[in-house]
């Protein structure tokens, strides 16, 4: 057939999203952890101590308009993040959270993942 063997990856970073800025150096953030296809950085809002963000340096808007090999890189990553925050915050559990679309609560649309850090009785969710 006509299709390609190998997908190509496009996506249109933008002045307007603040996640391109900062993974394109344009805007500041506290950042924990960078490779080729990913960073990790401090919530500038956070739920908790610890709440960071997992963010492709790619720019789509959503979980269904991220390339499967995208989402694989933001997954990738999960296991060494959440150790190295356990292990900082001094906690041994945490959420992962996706607000994705607007009324599941995304605000920024720019796709990423969230990890909260839990402790017991800090009221967040049960
Ligand atoms: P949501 O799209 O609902 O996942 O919320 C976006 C999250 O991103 C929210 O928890 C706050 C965080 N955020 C928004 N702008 C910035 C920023 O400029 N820097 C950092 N570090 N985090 C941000």
């Amino acid at each position: 057939g006509n299709r390609c063997s190998k997908p190509v990856l496009i996506s249109a970073s933008s002045q307007d999203c603040v996640f391109c800025n900062i993974v394109q150096g344009r805007a500041p953030a506290f950042k924990l952890y960078e490779d080729d296809h990913c960073i990790c950085i401090l919530d500038i809002n956070p739920l908790c101590y610890g709440h960071s963000l997992i963010i492709p340096k790619a720019h789509f808007p959503s979980l269904e308009a991220t390339p499967p090999q995208v989402a694989a890189a933001m997954c990738a990553v999960i296991p060494l993040i959440s150790r190295v925050l356990m292990d900082a915050t001094q906690r041994d559990a945490f959420n992962m959270v996706v607000n994705n679309g607007s009324a599941a609560g995304q605000v920024v649309f720019h796709t990423h993942f969230h990890i909260v850090p839990r402790i017991l009785g800090d009221g967040l969710w049960t």
